[in-house]
């Protein structure tokens, strides 16, 4: 006879546990508290009492011990005192277990940039074009696009790309708001970088502010297209100006190729979740910032509290390493001026903080991108998302940055963060600071494209 093993505890205590899970999700909230798990502090140079995690467990799963009585319980593995403790293994759905990773492979993360500036020929359906030749071996497995135009009137402009060996070419821009208005976008530049795996379109931007297109965008056509290709050869950008009057310059474009010794499939995107229309989460408090430089460390202590860890902001702020790469650490004198990027004074990215969290004992997740549909399942769960936006949930420019140990990741310049708290179906809620503020859902979108849809989740 087969006896039970500590993994087929776990297997039906996790089925046991999303169960309930599910259930919690469409039960009205109970009053907190049932059952407290303690956390044991993990920095010592830090005194404060141990944290009481009362509301990463939702109340309903805080008796969970007497879900499995039936079961024979075998003695748990001794803590490894070492580690940081992870609540995340105690009550995740499996569903979220199984978030698309890449498979193992010798990846590279290349930039291939052309820095000539050059005129665009106005009115002239023939055009200009650029090339770029790579000698690089290996294989697309994502290829992204950045362009940055000047330009009066965006609506003009049509952007193509082809490589030159295979004969493949996409429409990246193709005139932005023609044909949905006669003469399309009037407003100028474009400071964008054209990215597959982010899901709001190009064709439909039109911002005042920063630049016309400024964020990062579906391209006109997929640059999936693309892959499994060699990366190596000529890859040849084309430009024209389609209305007359108004015109301007290419000042640079850069493809941005992960590559591989092999190709490489992408696992199947998972079928959309099924979410409410509306989902506000009330009780989620913060304060203003300590200090000019530390959003991300004012987020992390709001959100460890929301879920009963009380943290101090300049503890968690001096607990972070110190790096010139964002994704390893923060940039910069933390007294500096908003609105530079590295290496001049400028914050630090999800990584970072994310490890940290885990390290005061809270299940956080770094992600980038996180899709529109996984951060309302957070908000519908009754979660709070860290996210990284611009300014005052802005439009931005991003900007490639290659830090001093060549990681290269995607930058802005008035990086911030907010804890979202609520959505509608046109309506972002989020607490900036002490304040929770509304943003309608296209321009929150808009900001939280610029640095890749970033965030921290309590999900792998
Ligand atoms: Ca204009
Ligand atoms: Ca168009
Ligand atoms: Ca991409
Ligand atoms: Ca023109």
């Amino acid at each position: 006879m087969r006896t039970f093993s500590s993994l087929d505890y776990w297997r039906i205590n996790f089925f046991v546990i999303f169960s309930v899970f599910s259930l919690a999700a469409v039960l009205p909230s109970f009053s907190p508290r049932a059952k407290e798990f303690k956390v044991l502090p993990t920095r010592e140079n830090e005194a404060f009492e141990s944290p009481v995690i009362s509301r990463l467990v939702p109340p309903q799963l805080q008796n969970v011990e007497h879900l499995s009585v039936a079961l024979e319980k075998p003695t748990p593995p001794a803590p490894n005192l070492a580690k940081p403790v992870h609540a995340n293994e105690v009550f995740l759905p499996l569903a979220f277990q199984q978030s698309p990773h890449l498979p193992p492979g010798p990846m590279e993360n290349r930039l291939f940039c052309s820095q000539k500036s050059f005129d665009i020929p106005d009115n002239d359906p023939t055009g200009i074009t650029d090339q770029l030749t790579i000698s690089d071996l290996g294989v697309i497995v994502d290829l992204d696009l950045q362009l940055v135009v000047d330009h009066t009137w965006v609506g003009d402009l049509l952007f193509r790309l082809t490589h030159l060996e295979t004969g493949k070419s996409i429409s990246l821009i193709d005139q932005p708001g023609i044909p949905d208005t006669q003469d399309g976008c009037a407003e100028n530049d474009i400071r964008t970088i054209l990215d597959d795996e982010i899901s709001i379109s190009v064709e439909n931007k039109c911002s005042p502010n920063v630049a016309a297109i400024s964020g990062i965008y579906l391209p006109q056509e997929a640059l999936s297209t693309f892959d499994a290709d060699s990366v190596a050869g000529t890859w040849q950008l084309s430009i024209s100006d389609h209305g007359q009057a108004d015109r301007g310059s290419v000042n640079r474009w850069c493809l941005n190729a992960l590559i591989n010794s092999e190709p490489v499939t992408p696992p199947p995107p998972p079928p959309p979740p099924e979410l409410p229309d509306v989902s506000i989460i009330q009780g989620v408090n913060g304060r203003a910032q300590a200090l000019p430089l530390d959003c991300e460390s004012r987020s992390a202590v709001d959100w460890a509290a929301y879920f009963g860890v009380p943290i101090g902001e300049l503890n968690f702020m001096n607990a972070l390493p110190v790096s010139d790469n964002p994704d390893a650490g923060f940039v910069g004198d933390p007294y500096g001026t908003w609105g530079q990027i590295p290496p001049d004074p400028y914050g630090v990215h999800a990584e970072p903080v994310a490890e940290l969290l885990r390290e005061y004992g809270l299940p956080a997740h770094a992600h980038r991108p996180l899709t529109w549909d996984e951060l309302r399942s957070e908000i519908a769960a009754g979660r709070p998302v860290i996210v990284w936006i611009v300014g005052a949930v802005g439009n931005g420019a991003p900007e490639y940055y290659t830090a001093l140990d060549s990681h290269l990741t995607v930058v802005a310049r008035y990086e911030h963060t907010v804890i979202v708290t609520g959505y509608t179906p046109d309506t972002v809620y989020y607490l900036n600071g002490a304040n929770i503020q509304t943003r309608s859902v296209v321009q929150f979108l808009d900001s939280w494209s610029v640095m890749r849809n970033m965030a921290i989740t309590t999900q792998p």
